[in-house]
């Protein structure tokens, strides 16, 4: 009976030892799970989500649909809107986005016969073979193209006094053109207004660089005869600029209100600023397809938790998609926030304007 007892106790014991060994294990795994997240986190300046106030989760809109969005700008006179945009809110002026299917630029990327799609934008690919990507600008740069409803929809948002920045990836400079001026405006993956030599780093202007790439030749640099010239555009494997890590650090903390149009939402790190706005920050999405939620591999190394638009969870309440299409939400919100026919009137004039500055320039060809 005590052998027994004895055996019993021993194995007991070594299960406690075992137990404990495991738990430490653990513990020591976790603990460096936790260093790999933060480092990564810090590294891809992604926001981390083990900072995530859920406690502080409320319901800050009425109702989750335009009209909740609507009904708080309303009621915050001095509400400070971000709005954060990609390809899709291009799309009508003409200018392909890269992922829709049959028309983004991803599926119409076979006749330049590259390894991948996304070597066309890659700097290492670039700097081998520049053609294809001159080829391509040929159709992207911003000749005749207007902005669309959209754009002039944040241009109106400045004027009321509600717009705290305007972040784009677009490369297309139609915010620009639409008169948004460039203080309120962060290009987040650079723009076609600049380019410089790869070389000696010589500057060079929009309309020199489009001359070369309509005539169908690669921009080579005027001052040292050797390098390309390549527009100020982000390429794959290249830094975002400055100002975008500068102010995205100041804006979005102070944020009241984020609406997000026409993007996939799947570019980093500009797809996990949705992240950045204060817990109780509504999020509205124009899009025509639900995007930026949670991904995978976000949700095992815990590093974000992007747009909920399942109110059932504890982080629902604030979060707003609206399918569709851009214009068409632009224009519903700004009818329900009592602007529609200014919209109207603002697109109009100036498109007129646009249209007969294009005619005077022809005219003077
Ligand atoms: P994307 O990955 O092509 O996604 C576009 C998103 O917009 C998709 O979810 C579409 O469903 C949606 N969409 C398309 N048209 C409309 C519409 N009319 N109304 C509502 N939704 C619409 O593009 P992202 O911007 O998300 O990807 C980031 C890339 C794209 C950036 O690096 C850009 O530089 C790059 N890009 C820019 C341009 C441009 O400057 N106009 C064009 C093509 C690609």
């Amino acid at each position: 009976m005590s052998e027994h007892n004895d055996d019993a106790e021993k194995e007991k014991k070594s299960n406690e030892e075992a137990a404990n060994s495991s738990s430490e294990q653990e513990e020591v795994e976790h603990s460096d799970m936790e260093k790999i997240r933060k480092y990564l986190a810090q590294m891809l300046r992604l926001s981390d989500s083990s900072n995530y106030d859920e406690q502080s989760q409320q319901r800050v809109l009425r109702e989750l649909s335009i009209d909740g969005v609507v009904d708080y700008i309303k009621e915050n006179e001095n509400c400070k809107i971000i709005t954060m945009a990609g390809a899709g809110i291009s799309t009508s002026a003409g200018i392909p986005d890269f992922r829709s299917p049959s028309s983004g630029l991803y599926h119409n990327l076979e006749k330049y016969n590259l390894p991948h799609p996304q070597a066309i934008f890659e700097l290492d690919f670039f700097m081998e073979n520049p053609e294809p990507f001159f080829t391509l600008a040929r159709e992207l740069l911003p000749e005749g193209f207007k902005p669309t409803p959209c754009h002039y929809f944040i241009r109106l948002l400045w004027e009321k006094g509600l717009l705290l920045r305007h972040y784009t990836q677009n490369i297309d400079t139609l915010e620009r053109m639409a008169g948004l001026p460039p203080e309120k405006l962060v290009e987040a993956h650079g723009t076609f207004h600049t380019g410089r030599c790869l070389k000696c780093r010589a500057p060079y202007t929009l309309s020199w660089m489009k001359e070369k790439i309509m005539e169908g030749v690669v921009p080579k640099c005027e001052e040292c005869n050797e390098g390309v010239v390549k527009p100020d555009i982000v390429f794959f494997g290249e830094m975002l600029p400055e100002r975008f890590h500068f102010l995205a650090d100041r804006d979005f903390a102070q944020a009241d209100l984020l609406i997000i149009m026409g993007s996939s939402l799947v570019v980093q790190p500009f797809a996990s600023l949705v992240d950045r706005v204060r817990s109780n920050c509504p999020r509205l999405l124009i899009n025509k397809e639900k995007v930026g939620m949670q991904d995978r591999l976000s949700r095992l190394l815990g590093l974000r938790h992007g747009l909920i638009f399942d109110t059932r969870s504890s982080h629902g309440g604030r979060d707003v998609a609206w399918l569709g299409d851009c214009d068409t939400g632009c224009q519903l919100l700004a009818e329900k926030l009592g602007w529609g026919d200014e919209l109207k009137e603002l697109v109009k004039k100036e498109h007129e304007r646009l249209s007969a500055e294009t005619n005077a320039e022809t005219s003077k060809d």
